[in-house]
Parts: C-alpha cells; structure tokens; sequence
C-alpha cells in the first residue's frame, strides 16, 4: 500500500470511529430523558396525593374553627343576654318607684363597699380581741396549774407534818437554853449536836452537847484533836466562830458571851497528851465579857483537877487575836507570835489555841504549841484538848479559895 491509500485508509477509519461515537452518544441522551420523565411522573402524582391531603386536613380545620366560631358567637349572645338582664334589672325595678339614678347606685354602691370594709375591720379588730383572749386564757391556765401545783405541795406537807405529829404526838421542838436544858427535859438523849438559844433575842445555833462525862449536860466551846482545823485566824473568825461542829471547832466569842454573860458556867479542860495521858483542870465559875469588854475573861475560879492551874493567870485578860492586839505586852503582839487567839496577858502560861504539833517542841517554837504550863510544859504540845461549860449550881459549889 502506498502513502496516499495508507491516509485514505486512515481517514476512513477516523470517519467510522466518530459515526460510532455519535449513535453512542444519542442513544445515552435519549436513555437520560426517559428516566427523567419518569422521576417527574412519579413527582407529580406525590404532590398530587399530598394536595389532596391538604384539602382534606383544610376542609376538617375549617369544620373545627367553624365549630369554635359557633360556640363563640353563642357565648358571646350568652353573655350580652346576661348583660342586659342585669342592667334591666334595676331599670324595671325603679320603674315602680321612681327614674333611673346611676348616681344614687354609685353612692349606695358605695356605702355598701363603705359597709363591708367596715365590718372587715370590726372583724380583724374582734380576731384580735379573740388571740388576746385565748393568750390571756393560756396564761390563766398556766397560773391555774401552778397554783394547783402548790396547793397539792402544801396538801402534801401538811399530811407530812400531820403524821408526824400522830406518829410522836410530841409538840414541835423548842431549841432549849444550853446543852443542860437538853438533858433536863430528857436525860437519856446521848451526846450529839443539839440547837440550843442561851438568849431568847438572838438567833438558835448548833451545839455539841457532852451527855456523858461527869452527869452530862456539857457544851463543848473549843475541841482539837487531829488537827486539820487551822486556829491560826483573825478577830472575826474567834468572834463568829469557826470549824466543824461534828469535829474540830470553836464555838465563837460571842456565842460564849451569850451563854456565859448573864449566867455563871462551870468549865471543865480535858487533856490528853502524845503518850496519851489524860489530865483535866475543872473551873466551878466561868463567864467572860461583852465584845465592848474585849470579851474579857471576867469570872475564873474555883479551880479542881489534875492537869494544874494553868488558866488562872489569864484572868481578866481581853480576847486577842493576830490582828487585834488586846494583851498586856506592850511591845509586840502575842497573838502573832504564838499562832492563835487566846486571852493572852503578857504573854501565856497556857494557850490551847497555839499550833498543833504533839509532842516535844523545838526550842524556837516554844510557848507556841497547844500547850498547858502546869501540865507538860511549854516544850510540849498536847495531842488533844477539849472545853466545856455548863451553868454552874452556885449553892452546890465549893467556895472560892480567898473564901475559904
Ligand atoms: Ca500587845
């Protein structure tokens, strides 16, 4: 084959490619337009079905609103039917009488609103009177109670007092004088704490009563025994009195007074030293002064017993304390010195108010101890004291020494 067949082979065979290409391509639009006028018939009648669903739901919307509608229009006619009758009402109703006066309405409207809001404040005004009433009832019923409470209290303590005094049968008991008072009115009451009132003006006081040493009826003034009551103190203390009635005490200056100003005592010292050596020194005529005499010891004699007279030099010697100086010694205060009051002259030969050290005294505490000089001496402090009175039966008495 030459060149120029060679081209015209080619070109033919270009020309039958591009016929197969064209019949290709329309045959593929031609598929493309059928599909697509499918999809449009299948749109149509979807859109079709869904306006048919529209009208229907319009159709059934509109029946509902014209329902409402209905129901409306008949409220509304109810209404204005009930509108008229009340404002007819009245009309007819002063036909009888007189023209129609909205005013006058309005005023008695008025005097109606006036009304009630009247009553509104008479009723809070009574709602107020009622809680005041029903506060003032529960505070009667709480002062009910109480006073019920205290009449049930006093029911209570009068069947008490009342079975007692059937139980005893025995008028209530009136503190006597002195402790020998006790035992005259019962002499088998044994020893013990008893109230007792030496002067009828001033005030009962407890006392312990000795019913069994020599015939009894002793009241103890001043008791040390184990020593845990300080007697190192001042003026008032020894005035008042101080300690443990049931253990170590002392009675007081101005108790004494009471029981010794206007009466003559006896006054019986027991002794007891650290080997336990019982002494006793018995005075048949004891009595001291008024607080204005320094409670002085005015009445001291007739001396009996064993321990010696050790006391007798204090008398007529004031009351003395650490803090109120009333001895004899002019250059110092014996009170301080010797660790308690007594009625210290210048100074002691005796002082059972001193410190309680039982036994041999140290040279630098000498005279400083609970001692007794006729006794152990003033080296020696005692292990027990005790003193006691009771009023003394002057015509049974022996007579004073210078008497003698
Ligand atoms: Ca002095």
């Amino acid at each position: 084959m030459n060149a120029r067949s060679l081209g015209f082979t080619v070109i033919l065979a270009l020309l039958q490619i591009r016929n197969s290409q064209s019949v290709f391509a329309n045959q593929t639009v031609q598929c493309n337009l059928d599909q697509i006028e499918s999809r449009i018939h299948r749109l149509e009648s979807i859109l079709l079905e869904q306006v048919r669903n529209l009208k229907s739901e319009f159709k059934d919307n509109s029946r509902t609103l014209e329902t409402q509608n209905r129901g409306i229009r008949n409220a509304v006619e109810e209404y204005k039917k009930e509108f008229h009758r009340v404002v007819e009402r009245p009309r007819r109703y002063d036909t009888n009488q007189r023209s129609v006066n909205t005013p006058e309405i309005s005023e008695k409207l008025d005097e109606i609103i006036k009304g009630v809001q009247l009553n509104i404040v008479t009723l809070r005004l009574i709602d107020w009177d009622i809680t005041a009433l029903k506060k003032n009832v529960t505070e009667f019923i709480n002062k009910t109670n109480l006073i019920l409470d205290d009449i049930n209290l006093k029911n209570s303590i009068d069947d008490v007092f009342q079975a007692t005094s059937r139980n005893t049968e025995q008028p209530p008991q009136i503190p006597t004088a002195n402790c020998a008072a006790v035992r005259q009115q019962n002499t088998t009451l044994p020893s013990g704490i008893y109230l007792v009132k030496p002067d009828v003006n001033k005030p009962a006081f407890m006392a312990f009563c000795d019913m069994g040493t020599q015939n009894g009826g002793w009241l103890i003034i001043h008791n040390r025994y184990h020593g845990t009551q300080d007697f190192n103190l001042g003026w008032q203390d020894y005035k008042n009195g101080f300690g443990n009635i049931a253990g170590e005490y002392w009675l007081g200056l101005e108790k004494l007074y009471q029981l010794t100003g206007n009466q003559i005592n006896e006054l019986l010292i027991e002794l007891v030293d650290n080997t336990k050596i019982r002494t006793f020194a018995h005075y048949s005529f004891f009595s001291i002064g008024s607080e204005e005499e320094g409670y002085a010891l005015k009445v001291l004699g007739g001396y009996q017993g064993t321990a010696g007279d050790s006391f007798i030099y204090h008398a007529g010697s004031k009351f003395s304390t650490k803090d109120k100086d009333q001895d004899s010694w002019l250059e110092g205060n014996c009170a301080q010195s010797h660790g308690g009051g007594w009625w210290y002259k210048s100074c002691d030969k005796s002082n059972l108010n001193g410190k309680y050290l039982p036994g041999d005294l140290p040279e630098q505490l000498l005279y400083q101890g609970m001692y007794w000089g006729e006794f152990r001496g003033p080296q020696v402090g005692l292990l027990q004291a005790r003193m006691m009175i009771r009023p003394a039966n002057l015509y049974s008495q022996p007579a004073l020494p210078y008497e003698a």
